[in-house]
């Protein structure tokens, strides 16, 4: 059947990855533990957009590897993995030509990691989708919510749209192969008609790619609960929560308390049973290693599956 989201309703369980320069202070700005998500960093701090570029020149992820994060989400009974191509702070982790704010150009690594990951997703049978955030950009001078570089009041949604949404889109969806879905997130400042042309813009390049509820304005192909959300009966529709292992979704160094492997099972179940997904996060952390206590819980989930799952 042709609907294009019958593998995302067959897949049921899939490995969100947050990934990007946060990883690098890991949750301690000026020698302080910050108690929120370490992938917010640059704006609970009000951190200028150099001081906070100036991040990329220590990004050189020398444990990075792909197949072994692919084989990962497979041990643990995923079927697709959504990684961070571009999170809030704007920083592209793929190869973009828009700017040289990106992990190739900005990097002394100099290389894409979605090349590789695109590669192995598809030897190893898992779909590939990117995260984007398409709202929330605190280095681009007209994206939402960096008013401490750059005020509110110059700012210039449509362009930041045209000129940097639009063309890294493209460049997503023409450079990977097949891409499952883009998902998008956190949807505050655009309008219904903005949504709509991201969406449409999406589907002119990608007919079959999804797209996540978070791109706002009730115009994504399924939808997304609040984090960690558990239904309390079955849901009408498609739905998908989304899940942190520990308390953040990029790196920490000082986030220790882990979900206990029992408890992403029953989790897991009990989305399954009221037709939700679970895409259940890591945040590698700087040198590109997927924290252990990580590795040990998917591989107990994937265990659990091998002996009671239908497969
Ligand atoms: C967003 C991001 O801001 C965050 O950094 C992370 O990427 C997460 C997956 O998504 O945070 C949200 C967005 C929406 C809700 C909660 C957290 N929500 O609707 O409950």
């Amino acid at each position: 059947q042709n609907d294009p989201l019958r593998w995302w309703r067959e897949s049921r369980f899939g490995m969100f990855i947050h990934w990007g320069l946060y990883a690098i202070p890991a949750g301690v700005w000026q020698g302080q533990r910050v108690p929120y998500i370490g992938e917010w960093m640059m704006f609970r701090e009000k951190i200028p957009v150099a001081t906070y570029a100036a991040l990329a020149a220590q990004f050189h992820p020398r444990h990075f590897d792909a197949a072994a994060w692919v084989r990962l989400a497979k041990q643990a009974g995923m079927r697709y993995l959504v990684i961070t191509a571009k999170h809030h702070d704007g920083f592209a982790m793929y190869r973009t030509s828009v700017n040289r704010y990106n992990v190739v150009d900005a990097t002394p690594w100099h290389h894409d990691p979605m090349v590789d990951l695109a590669r192995e997703c598809r030897r190893q049978g898992v779909r590939l989708c990117f995260y984007y955030s398409q709202d929330l950009d605190w280095h681009h001078p007209d994206g939402a919510w960096n008013d401490w570089d750059y005020p509110a009041a110059a700012k210039n949604p449509a362009r930041y749209l045209r000129e940097k949404v639009k063309p890294q889109l493209r460049e997503l969806l023409t450079r990977y192969g097949p891409v499952g879905m883009i998902w998008f997130d956190t949807p505050l400042t655009l309008t219904k008609a903005q949504s709509a042309s991201i969406r449409r813009f999406v589907k002119k390049l990608q007919p079959r790619c999804l797209v996540s509820g978070r791109i706002g304005h009730g115009l994504g192909d399924y939808n997304l609960p609040r984090d960690n959300f558990l239904p309390p009966g079955r849901l009408e529709g498609d739905w998908e929560t989304c899940a942190t292992l520990n308390h953040t979704w990029g790196f920490k160094t000082h986030d220790h308390e882990w979900k206990s492997a029992e408890n992403l099972i029953t989790t897991l179940v009990d989305l399954v049973s009221k037709g939700a997904n679970y895409l259940l996060n890591i945040g590698p952390d700087a040198d590109g290693v997927v924290p252990a206590p990580s590795v040990q819980r998917l591989r107990a989930v994937g265990a659990w599956l091998e002996r009671n799952g239908d497969a």
